[in-house]
């Protein structure tokens, strides 16, 4: 008989001891995000039945133009988030400026803040091509029963407790770390229940996949263009492939599973890189590290960069490690290049 599988539920009471300090909030944090991440699943699912699909003409900070289901996952993290009394703030890739949950909605004595990018990837929905969501869960460092300040979200890197994505995918899954490794729960929409089919996920050390959009090659530091010299050439097992699906949690997602690099590197038309560090790069490295992998700048560890403001963006270099570590040697050779 088959060993039944473990519900999301149950790995969480299960590990409910491994959270520092937490009577429980982070638990129902998680919890929240499941619940989220169900809706959110399901408008992504049928989104080319309903008139949801194509640009709502509203722009975000961004100024990308935001599609209607980034909205809705946007509006979906933010009232599961307020209505659960868990978190003192919110910020969002969404949102020009972090969300303070009021006295009255309990925000000023909760310990938690989360960041996220409720819909990444979000020009892929009309292709229907995988998007995803992140988070990223800090403890607060202002004083309880005060509101969230903007210290609370510049955190570095290594402070967080926890953090994750959800990828729609072929399949939904929710991937995690609270910092004792990475696990992979996916979803039966039929019943609405988290599966663990991916406990202990871990980046092979080596791969022989880079995912970079290579149309932006002129504009590549030197470094790059060097490091994608090395990745063509007939020598040992390379030539490697090259898979860039678009989609940051979906190539990411890959790579891990199947050994790989995922580079954004700075260009002309992004001197400092496009990947936010707060809601996308800090999130995706503490996960990589998890899984023994690697994030860097191309120069620094993601995790130890000190935030300066909420949409701060970033060069990234993430995935298996003697891959970031064979690029950072190229990239090593110049280091005016560095953006800081
Ligand atoms: P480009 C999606 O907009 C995103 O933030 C990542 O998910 C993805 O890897 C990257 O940007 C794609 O950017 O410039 O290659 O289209």
């Amino acid at each position: 008989m088959g060993h039944r599988l473990k519900t999301l539920g149950e790995f969480i009471i299960e590990h409910q001891s491994q959270f520092r300090f937490s009577e429980g909030e982070l638990s129902r944090l998680l919890n929240s995000i499941k619940l989220a991440a169900k809706l959110v699943n399901h408008e992504v699912n049928k989104a080319g039945l309903v008139d949801i699909l194509g640009a709502s003409g509203v722009t975000n900070i961004q100024g990308e133009t935001q599609q209607k289901l980034d909205i809705f996952a946007n509006d979906v993290f933010m009232k599961i988030l307020k209505k659960r009394d868990i978190v003192c703030g919110v910020a969002s890739e969404e949102e020009d400026d972090f969300v303070i949950i009021s006295d009255k909605d309990g925000g000023h004595d909760n310990k938690y803040v989360i960041l996220t990018d409720p819909l990444d990837g979000s020009s892929n929905i009309d292709v229907n091509v995988s998007v995803g969501t992140i988070f990223s869960i800090y403890r607060r460092v202002s004083p309880v029963g005060s509101p969230v300040t903007s210290d609370d979200f510049l955190q570095k890197g290594i402070e967080q407790v926890a953090a994750g994505y959800v990828i729609y995918g072929t399949s939904t899954m929710l991937v995690y770390t609270t910092g004792h490794g990475v696990n992979g729960f996916t979803l039966n929409p039929a019943l609405g229940t988290w599966y663990l089919s991916h406990p202990n996920m871990t980046f092979p050390k080596g791969g022989k996949i880079y995912s970079i959009n290579e149309g932006n090659y002129v504009h590549f530091p030197q470094g790059v263009k060097d490091y994608l010299k090395y990745c063509q050439e007939e020598e040992g097992n390379r030539p490697y492939t090259s898979r860039y699906i678009g989609s940051l949690v979906s190539d990411f997602h890959r790579n891990m599973i199947k050994g790989g690099i995922y580079i954004y590197p700075t260009s002309s038309k992004v001197p400092q890189g496009k990947l936010r560090l707060l809601y996308e790069c800090n999130p995706m490295s503490f996960l990589a590290e998890q899984a023994g992998g690697k994030a860097s700048d191309g120069y620094r560890r993601i995790l130890e960069i000190e935030p300066k403001e909420l949409h701060q963006r970033i060069p990234f270099f993430v995935g298996s490690r003697e891959m970031v570590e064979k690029a950072e040697e190229y990239m090593a050779k110049y280091p005016d290049d560095a953006v800081y």
